[in-house]
C-alpha cells in the first residue's frame, strides 16, 4: 500500500510547483480532518496526495478518457473542463498505480464537484481543497470554522458558495453539485 510520501513523490512531476504545495497542504488539512471525523488516515493521505494528480494533463487525453471508458459519464463532455481532472484522474491512477481502493477513487472522482451520498472520506478531502491554508475567496473563513464543528454543514456551505460563484458568474453547474448540496438539506 501506497504511503504519503511515496503518493506526494508520484504526482510532484505532474504538478506546477504551486499546485504541488496547494497538495501537500490539502494533505495536511485532510489528515487533521480526519482525526477529529474518524476516517482512515492513510486513505485520506493517498486520496488527497493525488487528488490534483491530472490537473494538467492534455484536454485531448481527458477527452479521450471520457470517450472511452465505460465508467466515465458522458455529460462532463458538455460541462467546463475543469471538471474533468477529478474522473478522469481517479481512473488514470487505478490504472497507472494500481490503486484497487473504492472509497480512494471515489474521494479523487468527487473532490471537486461532490455527488449525491458522498462517504466521510469523500466529504474530508472535498473540504480539505476547499479551506486548506493557501485558499482565499470569500466566505472560506466561515467554512473553515465550520469544519471545526459539524463537517455537514461545513460541506453544505461550500457547495452553496459555489453553486452561488457558479450562478453569478453564469457559469453552468454540473448536476452532482446540486445531487451534493441537496443530500446536505
Ligand atoms: O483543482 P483545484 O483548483 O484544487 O480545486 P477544484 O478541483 O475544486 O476546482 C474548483 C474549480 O472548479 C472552481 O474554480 C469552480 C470550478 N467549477 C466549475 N464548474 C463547477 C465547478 N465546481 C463545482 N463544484 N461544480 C461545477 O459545476
Ligand atoms: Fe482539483
Ligand atoms: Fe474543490
Ligand atoms: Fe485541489
Amino acid at each position: 500500500n501506497l504511503t504519503r510520501n511515496e503518493a506526494l513523490t508520484y504526482v510532484e512531476p505532474h504538478l506546477k510547483r504551486s499546485r504541488y504545495e496547494h497538495t501537500v497542504r490539502v494533505v495536511e488539512q485532510a489528515v487533521d480532518l480526519a482525526k477529529k471525523y474518524d476516517v482512515d488516515v492513510k486513505l485520506v493521505e493517498i486520496a488527497a496526495a493525488l487528488h490534483d494528480y491530472a490537473k494538467y494533463k492534455p484536454l485531448e487525453e481527458m477527452e479521450r478518457w471520457i470517450k472511452t471508458d465505460r465508467r466515465l459519464p458522458k455529460d462532463l463532455l458538455d460541462y467546463h473542463h475543469e471538471l474533468w481532472h477529478g474522473p478522469v484522474g481517479a481512473l488514470m491512477l487505478e490504472k497507472e498505480l494500481g490503486i484497487s481502493d473504492a472509497a480512494v477513487i471515489s474521494a479523487i472522482t468527487c473532490h471537486t464537484t461532490g455527488k449525491k451520498h458522498m462517504s466521510t472520506l469523500d466529504k474530508v478531502v472535498f473540504l480539505a481543497d476547499y479551506i486548506e491554508p493557501g485558499r482565499d475567496f470569500p466566505g472560506v473563513d466561515e467554512v473553515r470554522e465550520l469544519a471545526n464543528k459539524n463537517l455537514d454543514d461545513a460541506c453544505r456551505l461550500a457547495l452553496k458558495n459555489t453553486i452561488l460563484f457558479l450562478v453569478e458568474k453564469g457559469r453552468t453547474v454540473y448536476p452532482d453539485t446540486f445531487h451534493a448540496y441537496n443530500d446536505f438539506i
